[in-house]
């Protein structure tokens, strides 16, 4: 883990504008399930440095939610494993973005260890592994985005152009604004990017308000497995491989549900389950109280504070059972 104080954040960011200028191709790189943020901040960057005169280009490891397509109007960034080697050749400098975890970039760690020369790591998570020989790491940012867009700030790059990604970036991760980790500096980030020209309107009704109804129905699926704990402190959901069949629904669909249980005016904690063809993967959030990265950490997964996450080779239940356990734990200490 990095103790990151603000001087020695500044600094890595100037070092990463450094980098950045020298550098004549870049490839740009965020985890795997990508959210809004990584995909905002990706989409940014890789548009601002074309912008900049610079060959740039995207690597996700796996599929994004549909619903994001429109911050790639032109390339949309590569998906594929394989051809990852060679973009990484051709590219004088790799930047990821939205995370330090070798976990989160799925089947990329030998490769980006054999070249981590040029690797650099613009993250806002309290956890990270030693992934670039460059890491502007600060988890006081609310998000990603808010990194890279004062990072385009100090390169003097266009903002205009990428302000919309930039926006998404920043209001997907904090809950369009109504989570803890809104605060003055990214709402001074957003403000710049308001006047830049992004419509906030327009861009909700991109990001949230274009559901199809099969999510609809895996919600519904979902609130029918509700259960509260520890005085209704603590809620647990789950999803399995029967729901998606179900309702329809793609594996992408379930971006925000696990927000749902936090309607409810007791709940602090919350734990959904999904279930895919390889795992389980539990999905963690909180309001107040609960470190739940501190918990995922337990579990082999990482995250922030109040949105955390994990895989597991294990059955929903038996794992419900010990995630119920660790949180009931951590609720009555606090
Ligand atoms: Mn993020």
């Amino acid at each position: 883990m990095w103790n990151v104080c603000e001087k020695s954040a500044k600094a890595s960011m100037r070092n990463i504008a450094e980098r950045l200028l020298q550098a004549r191709s870049l490839l740009v790189v965020t985890h795997g399930r990508p959210d809004g943020d990584g995909l905002g901040s990706l989409a940014a960057l890789v548009s601002a440095a074309q912008a900049a005169g610079k060959r740039a280009r995207g690597f996700v490891p796996g599929p994004w939610p549909a619903k994001y397509d429109f911050l790639f109007p032109t390339d949309r960034p590569e998906t594929q494993g394989e051809a990852f080697g060679a973009l990484a050749d051709e590219s004088d400098l790799i930047a990821i973005v939205d995370t330090a975890a070798f976990a989160q970039l799925d089947g990329l760690e030998e490769a980006l260890r054999a070249r981590r020369d040029k690797v650099v790591v613009i993250d806002h998570h309290a956890t990270s592994d030693d992934v670039g020989s460059l890491q502007w790491a600060d988890s006081s940012a609310a998000a990603g985005g808010v990194m890279v867009l004062e990072l385009l700030e100090a390169l003097g790059w266009a903002v205009e152009p990428v302000a919309e990604a930039l926006m998404a970036a920043i209001t997907t991760d904090t809950g369009w604004l109504r989570f803890a980790n809104t605060d003055a500096r990214c709402l001074r980030a957003v403000a710049r990017l308001v006047e830049a020209g992004v419509r906030p309107d327009r861009l909700y009704r991109k990001v949230y308000q274009t559901d199809r109804p099969q999510r609809l129905e895996l919600m519904r699926r979902m609130l029918g497995t509700l259960e509260l704990h520890c005085e209704g402190k603590l809620a647990s959901m789950s999803l399995t491989l029967a729901d998606f069949q179900a309702s329809g629904a793609r594996p992408d669909e379930t971006e925000n549900l696990v927000n749902e249980a936090l309607r409810l005016d007791s709940v602090d904690t919350v734990i959904l389950l999904v279930e895919n063809e390889s795992c389980v993967r539990a999905n963690l959030r909180s309001r107040d109280v609960v470190d739940v990265a501190a918990i995922a950490r337990q579990f082999g997964g990482g995250g922030h504070r109040r949105a955390a996450g994990l895989r597991a080779n294990e059955a929903i239940e038996p794992l419900k059972a010990r995630l119920v356990a660790a949180c009931a734990k951590a609720l009555a200490r606090a």
